[in-house]
């Protein structure tokens, strides 16, 4: 039921989505304002009607929840999602004195001898930010990005809020509060960072010994990013819960400007067309009570039969 109503929504876009220009020049199909919800109690929200790397979405969702901000700790786990915003931050730098890679997100799409350039000079980041720890600490850093707004938020008294920890006290002292929110939206950081949050804020809710998390994500990539949002959110809901002794409720999620990638329509046809399975169940390891304390190998996702993932350009 909650992921026919994903397929609505990209549905709804094709059909009255206004065509409209984007920052990457790739061209978007795009609806403002939408929501949609999922009952977690019916199975965890990993879309069936294409695979969903569940790895990915738990690894970046424990860096952020670290208050991690450097790629070399997704680097350690396989996860590749962020590498793009830190390889520009280095080549765009004074010590960079390799190949031209400007404007290299669209040319590694467009032409395949570039390509196979800058895939050379990606590996040569990666292989030194894992190895070198001073070469880590300058260029894996991303700065402002999720971990540091949920964990390390710099006050102009120059002290931090931990937003994270004290929005699970919160709900702990006082769950019926209208005020458990965390924000990734500094206005101050946004000028200087390479992606402002898209996922901008979200609020908890308590009732019925449930819990509930809604998302206000002010801009989303449809097809890639939204089934990623969706699980990450659904992960994090079911871990402050059972931080909090409380059954998970409902995640609500909210769109600003909800948009298909003019090179994704073929893919979003394909999947469209594909019938929905029963969703998957997460097992969470009981041993472990805290949010800060859990591990890769704490979660595991079972029961997990979906069609087959389907490849798309990412926009960057
Ligand atoms: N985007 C998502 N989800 C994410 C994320 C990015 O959908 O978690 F990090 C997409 C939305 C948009 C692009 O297509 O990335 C960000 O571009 P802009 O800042 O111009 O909105």
């Amino acid at each position: 039921k909650s992921e026919q109503a994903y397929l609505d929504l990209c549905q709804h876009i094709l059909n009255n989505g206004f065509k409209k220009g984007d920052r990457t020049n790739t061209g978007t199909h795009s609806v403002f304002g939408h929501q949609i919800r999922f009952d977690l109690s019916e199975g965890f929200p990993l879309l069936t009607t294409k695979k969903v790397p569940f790895r990915l979405v738990a690894s970046e969702l424990l860096w952020f929840i670290k208050g991690d901000t450097n790629i070399r700790y997704l680097l350690e786990n396989n996860n590749n999602i962020w590498n793009e915003w830190a390889f520009e931050k280095w080549i765009k730098s004074e010590r960079y004195t390799g190949p031209d890679m400007k404007d290299f997100g669209i040319r590694s799409q467009r032409d395949p001898e570039f390509n196979e350039i800058y895939q050379e000079q990606m590996q040569k980041f990666k292989e030194n930010i894992l190895q070198d720890n001073t070469f880590a600490e300058e260029f894996g850093d991303l700065g402002s990005v999720y971990g540091k707004q949920w964990r390390n938020w710099k006050t102009s008294q120059n002290d931090t809020i931990d937003q994270l920890k004290e929005v699970i006290e919160s709900i702990q002292t006082n769950p019926d509060s209208r005020r458990h929110i965390v924000s990734a939206w500094n206005p101050e950081d946004v000028p200087n960072m390479a992606l402002p949050p898209c996922h901008t804020l979200f609020q908890f809710y308590v009732a019925d010994g449930k819990l509930s998390c809604q998302l206000y994500q002010r801009s989303a990539d449809v097809f890639l990013g939204v089934p990623f949002n969706i699980a990450s959110y659904a992960l994090l809901t079911h871990l402050v819960a059972h931080e909090c002794n409380l059954e998970v409720g409902e995640f609500v999620h909210t769109f600003g400007d909800a948009h298909i990638y003019s090179n994704h329509i073929e893919q979003v046809g394909t999947q469209l067309k594909r019938d929905i399975r029963p969703l998957p169940k997460l097992n969470i390891n009981k041993k472990k009570s805290s949010i800060f304390d859990f591990e890769l190998t704490d979660f595991e996702i079972v029961d997990y039969h979906p069609h087959p993932s389907i490849k798309a350009p990412i926009a960057v």
